[in-house]
């Protein structure tokens, strides 16, 4: 398939998990709030069997808020071992939220700990997620200082180093980073929309185009509001757009943004990556693709 990088990091990445996981009692698994179900990793739970978790859905900023609460809902009420929340990972209300559900998960062990005489033994901790899902920034928000690296390519650091979260927990200070949902193809691009996938492995066109048609089905009028343009594209298109309908469409978009080419024609490969950075960057409003 075309996302060859993957496999061979994948069972480097595995073997570096499996061996931190022997360390930690709670996992904190990341996933992102737009994509819920194709930024999880596909075998999360054999990899993490039997450990407490607590799953957090981050960009939630971004995400479209009733389509969160619904899968939140869905989640939420199994498993005491297993809780959910949806948050903004940058915010710091949101992440002293984290405090609370963490206690909660590993209220038992604690409760084990002291009933044979282990007080205060703090809870150690890591953070597992996909590439860019906010690993870092989750870590310097517990660790209350930028003790981790932020930034948009996933890093490799080597050694272990724990950092203290007040007097009951301990967190590995590296994330481990799992691999995504390669073998599908629509999981892909809905990674690759994000921001979530290296930027070569589809092209750009298709990737506004499919954004294209899933807005115009999902979020109508988002686009034709951010780009200021004055029709209704639902009325004026095909329910799903072909490639010369999409790439009018394009021309609107340009055209309505004063993208233009020299000669005065609107610059449709600008447009389209316009429309991929508003969406990632939520100027067309809080959209969930699942
Ligand atoms: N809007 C928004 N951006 C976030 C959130 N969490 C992380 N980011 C951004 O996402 C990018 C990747 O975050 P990072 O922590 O480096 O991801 P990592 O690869 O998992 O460590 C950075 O630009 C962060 O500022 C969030 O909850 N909301
Ligand atoms: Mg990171």
């Amino acid at each position: 398939m075309e996302y060859q990088w993957y496999p061979g990091h994948m069972t480097k990445a595995r073997r570096m998990i499996e061996d931190q996981l022997k360390l930690v009692d709670l996992v904190i698994e990341i996933a992102d709030a737009r994509i819920p179900f194709s930024s999880r990793n596909p075998d999360i739970d054999t990899l993490i069997s039997g450990k407490r978790r607590v799953l957090i859905f981050g960009k939630s900023d971004l995400a479209d808020p009733v389509r969160t609460k619904s899968f939140l809902d869905g989640i939420n009420d199994k498993n005491a071992n297993n809780k959910a929340i949806a948050i903004d990972l940058r915010n710091r209300k949101d992440t002293d939220k984290l405090n609370g559900i963490i206690r909660e998960v590993c209220r038992e062990k604690v409760e084990h700990d002291r009933k044979r005489g282990i007080i205060n033994r703090p809870v150690k901790a890591m953070v597992l997620g996909i590439p860019n899902v906010g690993k870092s920034t989750l870590i310097n928000a517990m660790a209350g200082k930028s003790s981790a690296k932020v930034g948009n390519k996933p890093g490799v650091t080597k050694g272990k180093q724990w950092i203290s979260i007040g007097s009951n927990m301990l967190l590995l200070d590296t994330p481990g980073i799992l691999w995504p949902k390669f073998e599908d193809r629509k999981a892909g691009i809905k990674l690759a929309l994000i921001g979530s996938m290296p930027d070569d492995l589809f092209d750009r066109t298709e990737l506004a185009y499919v954004l294209t048609d899933y807005l115009m089905n999902s979020y109508s009028g988002a686009i034709e509001k951010r780009y200021s343009m004055d029709i209704d594209l639902k009325n004026r298109f095909s329910e799903h757009p072909g490639n010369e309908e999409l790439s009018e469409i394009m021309g609107l978009l340009a055209a309505g943004k004063g993208l233009l080419k020299k000669g005065g024609e609107p610059d449709t490969d600008r447009a389209e990556a316009v429309l991929l950075d508003d969406f990632r960057s939520g100027k067309l409003g809080r959209i969930s693709l699942e």
